[in-house]
């Protein structure tokens, strides 16, 4: 009998054999075809610990799934783009948490999403508060969860301050993703950044409180990365304040053995309530995020697909299925059941062979074209790397930069939802044209004449003759077709 898994958050009941096929659809189908046992330059047991890692693989993030669960509401510090009330905004994007859990109703949390998620791979407690500074709490669930359910990937994400007291533990508990938030390695930049800390009994402020948070950040990445634990520096750039200066964290924190670094962009509003927010302190736009993170791209390893989650986030990143795992809709009885993880992974593996294949083919298809052009390309996707979501319904584009030199992805671009019920909204659309300031071209799954239109009058291309395609196949097929080779044309 065919097993009911929800896929891709399509958020609909399909049987294994369709998922299969949709996985499959379009390209070729054979497994065989391609490799998924990771790049070449990365050591095979540090891809064990990533390949299914959303945050830690981009790969991994069109098939897999994170959740968070607050269970961590207490902090030692304060920052002046964080007000409490909202979420931790070293992992999150401000937006109240739903509900604070101890670590018995984080079980039952987990336990009901495994068996409704297939996707489900990581387990992350990412505060409300700090993850080590509440360490009881975090401990408890995660020993809690890594009985019942032996193979989720437990991350954790800390200001670093309380970090290092509990390294050997996180190394005991098989904890191979730590994120520490550095926003500096100047304390005199972490002056403008930190009012204060908590640590040892007592209250420190002004510079001598952003020595002991350096001093303590550099220490626990260190012991983190002497243990071969990955380390992934968290960043939040805020023009003025850190933005030149991340350049010299990046160098600073690759040489001390981060794995990964994730520059993330400052989110203020007057209405969050935070210092910033009050004060006028703005947040990058996209197209500057995206130019310090290509001085940075020879540095360690960048994050580009962070969507700063909520810590109470639930879904594959760029989702929030968080509202439908509330408390009150939870069993008070629930046994973890693997099947649908397990066979949701296998499929996947197959699959994976498929589109790394793919991509190798669409590289070679760009690598032919006469031109120098570098454009950027914003897809429409709802996960397992397939260009597969209609222009309206995108609540973000995924954006590509691609050249001769091949496609990368370079980050994520978030809008509010074009069509609602059937209408699309004007204002929405202004707002929309505004985010994708630099593309070229939107491919997409279905895009109406009237959206079309306006982004052809604001200069900006939109398709849907790619439908289906894997994203690379897609914007290599758009990109040979917009700049033909020599040889091409007169084969
Ligand atoms: Fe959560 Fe963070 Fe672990 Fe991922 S999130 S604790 S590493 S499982 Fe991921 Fe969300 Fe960005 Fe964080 S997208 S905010 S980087
Ligand atoms: Fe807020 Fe997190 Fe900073 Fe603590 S570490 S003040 S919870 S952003």
């Amino acid at each position: 009998m065919a097993q009911v898994i929800s896929l891709d958050s399509l958020m609909i009941p399909v049987s294994t054999d369709t998922m299969r096929q949709q996985l499959e659809s379009g390209g070729c189908s054979s497994s065989s075809c391609g490799s998924s046992d990771g790049p070449a330059d990365m050591a095979p047991e540090v891809w064990a610990k990533v390949k299914d890692h959303p945050c830690y693989s981009e790969e991994a993030h069109h098939y897999f799934a994170r959740m968070h669960v607050a269970v961590a509401p207490a902090c030692n510090i304060q920052c002046n783009y964080c007000n409490r009330k909202y979420d931790c905004a070293n992992e999150s994007r401000p937006g109240v948490v739903s509900e604070k859990l101890t670590p018995e109703q984080a079980l039952r949390k987990v336990v009901t999403v495994a068996n409704e998620v297939p996707q489900l791979s990581v387990l992350g407690i990412a505060g409300p508060g700090d993850a080590c500074y509440d360490w009881k709490r975090t401990k408890a669930t995660f020993d809690l969860v890594a009985k019942e359910i032996p193979d989720i990937k437990l991350c954790l994400s800390t200001n670093g301050l309380a970090l290092p007291d509990h390294v050997d533990e996180i190394a005991d508990m098989n904890i191979d993703h730590v994120t520490i938030t550095i926003n500096m390695v100047d304390p005199q930049v972490g002056t403008g950044i930190y009012p204060w800390i908590f640590y040892n009994h007592r209250r420190w402020t002004g510079l001598e409180a952003a020595k002991i948070l350096h001093e303590r950040q550099m220490q626990g990445l260190e012991m983190l990365a002497a243990r071969n634990i990955l380390v992934k520096v968290n960043s939040v750039m805020i023009p003025g304040v850190n933005d030149e200066h991340l350049v010299e964290v990046n160098k600073v924190v690759k040489a001390k053995g981060a794995f990964l670094h994730n520059v993330m962009p400052l989110i203020s509003d007057p209405a969050h309530g935070t210092y910033f927010g009050l004060n006028g302190q703005r947040g990058p736009r996209a197209m500057e995020l995206k130019a310090l993170q290509d001085k940075l791209s020879d540095g360690t390893k960048l994050m580009r697909h962070c969507r700063q989650c909520r810590a109470d986030a639930v879904g594959l990143l760029g989702e929030d299925r968080g509202q439908e795992f509330t408390m009150d809709q939870l069993a008070e009885e629930i046994s973890y059941d693997p099947s649908k993880r397990a066979a949701y992974r296998e499929i996947v593996a197959e699959n994976r062979g498929e589109h790394v294949a793919q991509k190798a083919a669409a590289a070679e298809v760009v690598a032919e074209s006469d031109t120098d052009a570098t454009v950027l390309v914003a897809v429409a996707t709802k996960g397992g790397g397939r260009i597969n979501q209609h222009f309206g319904h995108a609540t973000e584009f995924q954006v590509y930069e691609v050249s001769p030199s091949g496609i990368g992805f370079v980050g994520h671009r978030k809008v509010d939802q074009y069509c609602q019920g059937g209408w699309g909204e004007d204002a929405t659309l202004d707002g929309v044209l505004a985010v994708l300031e630099g593309v070229t071209i939107v491919l997409c799954a279905k895009v109406g004449d009237c959206p079309k239109d306006s982004l052809a009058a604001a200069g900006i291309q939109v398709s849907h003759d790619y439908a289906y395609d894997w994203i690379e196949s897609g914007i290599a097929a758009w990109y040979a077709a917009a700049y033909p080779s020599a040889a091409r044309l007169s084969a």
